[in-house]
Order: structure tokens, then C-alpha cells, then sequence
């Protein structure tokens, strides 16, 4: 059978720390699905079409690598798709305790669907999408937290402001 994974989060927008992920992931699974979370209480500053399209571009060299966004709970999602494991990268200890609730919560709703964490790259471990947000919103260099596309992206939305 084949192996689905999806990988979730809001990717708002997807740095070099979720490109890790997600290209790992690819090597252990037949499928990847990278699926962002569309809050409609939440607006975000990449719209989901952005964010999509940004790690479509990004991840367009990993042809297992499938993209797409989902609404509500993300065990039906995963069901929907017929993926058993989620995939979640962990920083530091400050990420664990979000994690462990996210996780006991998914467990409780659907037993059948694994929840796998992967460490991140040491080089990666301070990245965050707020991060370079901040940092590209007052012209600081990105070009070592997000992927170029996603630098020029950034650049170009706070030039439009
Ligand atoms: N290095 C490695 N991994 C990283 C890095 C980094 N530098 N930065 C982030 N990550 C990891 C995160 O740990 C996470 O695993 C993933 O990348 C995505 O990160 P974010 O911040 O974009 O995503 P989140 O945390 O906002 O995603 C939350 C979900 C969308 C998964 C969650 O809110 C959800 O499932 N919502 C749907 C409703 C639901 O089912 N809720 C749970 C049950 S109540």
C-alpha cells in the first residue's frame, strides 16, 4: 500500500525550517501532502492561494510532494485523503507542550492516525514564518530564513503596503 503523509500548518509563509521537513518527509513516505490550514476566523498575511502556490514553487523539484489546503479538523482530512501519519517538526522545548496538546487531541478524535515528530535542523531550530515577517517587514536580509521565492514575496507585500 502506499504510504501518505500530510504534513500541516499555516504556513504563512513556508520558511527553510518547513522546507527541511517537508523534503525529509519525502524520502520516508510515497506521499506528501503539505496542507495548509485555512482559519476562517483568522486572516493571515499570505492569503491560502499565496501560501499554496509559494510551496507549490518551492517543493516543485520533489515529485512526491502534493499541495493542497484544508477547513476543520485535520484527522478528516487526513481521512478524506487516506493519509495515517501526520508529520510535525519540533524546535525547541518551547514547541513541546502545543504539540503534546495537539497530538493527545488527534489521538482522542482518531486513534488510527500516527502523529510522527521529526527534529529539526540545528540551523533551522530559531526560524519561524512571525520571524521573518519581522525581520523582512523593516528590510533585513531573509535570505537564510525563507526560500528566494518566498524572500521576494515577502519583499514585494511590504513594498504594496
Ligand atoms: N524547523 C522545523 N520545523 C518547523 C520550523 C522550523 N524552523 N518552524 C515550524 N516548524 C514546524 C512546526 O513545528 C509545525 O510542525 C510545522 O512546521 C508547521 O508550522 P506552522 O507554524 O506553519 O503550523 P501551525 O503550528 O500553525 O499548524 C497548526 C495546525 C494547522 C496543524 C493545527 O492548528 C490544526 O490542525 N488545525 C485544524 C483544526 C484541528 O484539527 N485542530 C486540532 C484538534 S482540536
Amino acid at each position: 500500500t502506499i504510504k501518505k503523509a500530510v504534513v500541516p500548518g499555516s504556513f504563512d509563509p513556508i520558511t527553510l525550517g518547513h522546507l527541511d521537513i517537508i523534503t525529509r518527509s519525502a524520502k520516508l513516505f510515497d506521499e506528501v501532502h503539505v496542507s495548509v490550514l485555512r482559519n476562517t476566523n483568522k486572516t493571515g498575511f499570505f492569503t491560502i492561494q499565496e501560501r499554496v502556490q509559494l510551496i507549490e514553487e518551492v517543493t516543485k523539484d520533489l515529485p512526491n510532494v502534493h499541495v493542497g489546503y484544508f477547513e476543520g479538523l485535520l484527522i478528516d482530512y487526513c481521512e478524506k485523503i487516506g493519509a495515517e501519519t501526520i508529520v510535525r517538526g519540533l524546535r525547541a522545548v518551547s514547541d513541546f507542550e502545543y504539540e503534546m496538546q495537539l497530538t493527545s487531541m488527534n489521538k482522542k478524535l482518531n486513534d488510527n492516525i500516527e502523529t510522527l515528530y521529526m527534529m529539526t535542523n540545528n540551523k533551522y531550530s530559531f526560524i519561524s514564518s512571525s520571524i521573518a515577517k519581522e525581520v523582512a517587514k523593516f528590510g533585513g536580509n531573509v535570505s537564510d530564513i525563507v526560500p528566494l521565492q518566498v524572500a521576494e514575496a515577502l519583499q514585494q507585500k511590504y513594498q504594496d503596503r
